[in-house]
């Protein structure tokens, strides 16, 4: 395996939104990541891979792009850049910028300019169709509920948009548009960033001729009729060729639809497209026929089984990414950890396993404190346009809206949007005005100056862990073999290679555990663990109890 700066790196991912508000207007800004970076640099991580801070009338957020070389006034602007990216240089971070080439804002002047008229130059940036018989051109939902095409009264032709209406996609056959992108994204190096995280990149071939989907369950759609189309690899071969390959950067490219039969095809080294991508394997794990907001019930052998199932279509082939949440999901140790009573140990837990998996490691903001999803009291407190959008239809179906309210509140993406929670002051310090989305009330005790002051706090443990996986690069490069593939309860794996031998033990319930297994105990030593422990057995486990074992 070729050793590459990318792959050692971990990764600290912010959401600019909800990170740190300098001005007091209730929105987090670039000059409160750099008040921060010293922060961010404590933890031991090695990049910021940054969400869109662009220019955007922000439908959703930022991912609705109207500039792409304008930084949003929002956010601090071209000059707050400028000093961040200056700033994270002389601190040794680099600095990851999100693409989002899909699709524009409809307020973005290329679409302005498309909209005016059947035969404008701009027209073919975008997918127009006629309707069918007085209906859209097909039956595609939207990401985001509803039909994925909107009528244009003016031109009496419908555009696609796969997420909101104001965010029609990109049409990438049209060669100008390719070379638009290619040259936002050259834009962007020369001013020295180093890398780009692309949005939804497994979507920008459609399929040929638009047909119906045949699929009842969204996922399936997104994977059969809306990712991976037939010019997919031949786009990002093209964007290697005339971009990236030309910068020592790095590129990791999200992949709704992203599988274990494609996945090997994005990011095979030989290919020469992208480093790295984001399947959901996991992050969709409990989407049912209605997709997120259909939750169902899943096991710790599913969940097991993906990240073992990766890791033997990459070996040797690419690269992978791990990563347990992001702003899109709700958060990690809400969802795979435990809240409640094992909040402390499983969010460590977490934090050990993310640490101790080959792929180079993202971590999102506020998961390093163990920041926990929030259950608002009435929908008029949500923002997200997904879950604002699931709610209307849940609506209009006649659903029963106490329970769906109970499914936002684990499902919502703005479980992860809250601010992030930095002491005990109002707001939880993180704006002195009234924030765009309200903190999680449970902010005067979980936040980081309180875990600052504790040596046990979840945030010393990522330091204590992110160090831990640089010390020892057989976490990083060395081989990977799940040994237990069917228990229920535990997660365990072998990590080796020239460098180091170590066995990885997670209990992933609220039990003692004890891992039976055919190994020589005496020929471990325990190197780390999320708990104190005085048990003599190595292979014992308290409730949600990491163990790294070193083979000596
Ligand atoms: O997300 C793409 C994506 O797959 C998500 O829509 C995901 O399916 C959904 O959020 C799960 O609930 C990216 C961005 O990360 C997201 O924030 C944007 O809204 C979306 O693309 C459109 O740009």
């Amino acid at each position: 395996m070729k050793k590459k700066w990318w792959k050692e790196s971990v990764v600290y991912q912010v959401y600019p939104r909800s990170f740190r508000d300098t001005t007091g207007n209730g929105v987090g800004d670039i000059w409160g990541i750099l008040e921060k970076l010293d922060y961010i640099k404590s933890l031991g991580v090695d990049v910021i891979w940054l969400c869109p801070v662009y220019e955007s009338p922000n439908d959703d957020n930022g991912y609705d792009i109207s500039h792409y070389r304008k930084i949003s006034e929002d956010f601090g602007g071209q000059n707050a850049f400028d000093e961040l990216l200056e700033q994270m240089h002389k601190k040794g971070l680099k600095l990851v910028m999100d693409l989002v080439a899909n699709h524009t804002s409809d307020e973005h002047a290329w679409f302005q300019e498309a909209k005016k008229s059947k035969d404008n130059p701009f027209r073919d940036y975008y997918i127009w169709k006629d309707g069918k018989n007085g209906g859209p051109p097909n039956n595609w939902t939207s990401f985001f509920s509803g039909s994925a095409w909107e009528y244009d009264e003016a031109t009496q032709q419908y555009y696609l948009h796969y997420f909101t209406k104001k965010q029609p996609d990109l049409n990438w056959e049209n060669p100008k548009v390719r070379r638009e992108i290619f040259d936002v994204v050259e834009y962007w190096f020369e001013k020295g960033v180093d890398g780009f995280r692309m949005d939804v990149i497994s979507l920008i071939s459609k399929p040929e001729g638009l047909p119906n989907t045949k699929y009842e369950k969204f996922q399936d759609t997104i994977v059969h009729d809306y990712a991976n189309g037939p010019k997919i690899h031949d786009y990002l071969k093209e964007m290697n060729q005339e971009v990236l390959s030309k910068y020592d950067i790095m590129t990791v490219g999200e992949g709704p639809g992203i599988d274990l039969k494609n996945g090997p095809l994005y990011v095979g080294e030989e290919r020469k497209e992208l480093d790295m991508v984001f399947h959901f394997d996991h992050m969709f794990i409990d989407c049912g026929i209605g997709g997120k907001y259909d939750p169902q019930p899943f096991t710790l052998n599913d969940f097991k089984q993906v990240f073992t199932n990766w890791d033997d279509v990459l070996k040797d082939k690419g690269w992978g990414s791990i990563f347990l949440g992001n702003h899109d999901f709700s958060r990690m140790v809400s969802r795979f950890g435990d809240d409640g009573r094992y909040h402390q140990a499983s969010a460590k837990l977490l934090a050990t396993l993310l640490l101790t998996l080959r792929g180079t490691v993202y971590v999102y903001q506020g998961d390093e404190i163990g920041m926990t999803n929030v259950a608002f009291d009435s929908i008029s407190d949500y923002n997200d346009v997904e879950t604002l959008n699931a709610w209307k239809e849940a609506e209009q179906q006649g659903e029963d809206m106490d329970a769906f309210l109970s499914i936002v509140h684990s499902q919502s993406r703005d479980n992860a949007r809250t601010p992030v929670q930095w002491n005990d002051d109002k707001n939880a310090g993180f704006s002195k005005g009234e924030p765009w989305l309200k903190v999680n009330p449970n902010y005067t005790h979980i936040n980081v100056a309180k875990q600052e002051q504790d040596p046990n706090s979840i945030l010393n443990y990522y330091r204590e862990m992110i160090a831990f996986r640089k010390a020892n690069p057989a976490l990083v490069y060395g081989n990977y073999a799940c040994l237990d593939e069917n228990h229920g309860q535990l997660y365990v794996y072998r990590r080796w290679d020239a460098d180091g031998d170590f066995l990885v033990l997670h209990n992933f319930s609220d039990a003692p555990q004890t891992f039976n297994a055919d190994l020589k105990e005496n020929n471990y030593t325990l190197a780390k663990s999320n708990l104190n422990t005085n048990k003599l057995n190595n292979f014992s486990l308290d409730p949600w109890q990491s163990k790294i074992l070193k083979i000596v």
